[in-house]
């Protein structure tokens, strides 16, 4: 079985890239580079319309989404326990993962580029403010999910991994996480993985050669 995982430098793609190496599986991943429109080139969009990552091409076949592509992972990989094997569990995690996918996700989208939901001249910041606004009940939320917990469930899953992206992501915009304590430990704790540390390793080099190649 051949696995391909289309991924670029800081984006969601980052969550499978985690749980592909959480469950041992054997993966080449293809990084784009967004800073030179990779993802909107004719050879990609042809690959994939939405040009968006993460894709996931497995025997040539295509999958779109990051909740597909997390129980595609967790279904091919049922050691690695990526999903609940209790049925109404299973499903309280693809809500949750899906929250994060389609509910937390777009509102770090508009905050990295507000022109894409409103250009309004001058609207930028109040497009930031509101996404900022709803991301601090998102993460609230999450806190309270979090409270005396390591991870969403009683161990490490997929939807874990799609949130520390929110996490890191919404680091990276300066969005200030320090009053959201439990995020703030899930963080740390899922940095403390092999497959974070070895996925923030790659994206170093990924990051490093595009660099080199400018
Ligand atoms: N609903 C999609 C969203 C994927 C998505 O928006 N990916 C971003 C990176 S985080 C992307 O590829 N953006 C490029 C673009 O919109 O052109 C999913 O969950 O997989």
């Amino acid at each position: 079985m051949k696995i391909v995982l289309y991924y670029a430098p800081n984006t969601c793609a980052l969550a499978p890239y985690i749980t592909l190496t959480e469950a041992n599986a054997e993966f080449e991943a293809r990084p784009l580079n967004f800073g030179k429109d990779q993802h909107k080139s004719a050879e990609y969009v042809k690959i994939n319309p939405k040009h968006k990552v993460p894709l996931l091409v497995v025997d040539g076949k295509k999958l779109t989404e990051s909740t597909a592509i997390q129980i595609w992972i967790a279904r091919k990989f049922p050691e690695a326990q990526l999903l609940p094997a209790d049925p109404w569990q299973e499903l309280q995690a693809i809500s949750l993962h899906s929250w994060c996918s389609s509910g937390i996700h777009p509102y770090l989208s508009r905050i990295n580029s507000p022109p894409r939901v409103c250009d309004v001249a001058g609207a930028d910041d109040s497009v930031r403010r509101l996404a900022e606004g709803y991301l601090t009940e998102t993460f609230q939320l999450a806190d309270d999910m979090l409270a005396g917990k390591d991870y969403f469930f009683d161990q490490f899953m997929a939807p874990d991994a799609h949130f520390f992206w929110c996490c890191h992501r919404a680091g990276q915009f300066d969005f200030d996480l320090s009053e959201f304590k439990n995020c703030r430990a899930h963080f740390e704790r899922m940095q403390t993985r092999a497959s974070v540390q070895k996925l923030l390793a790659y994206e170093k080099q990924v990051l490093d050669g595009f660099a080199a190649a400018a």
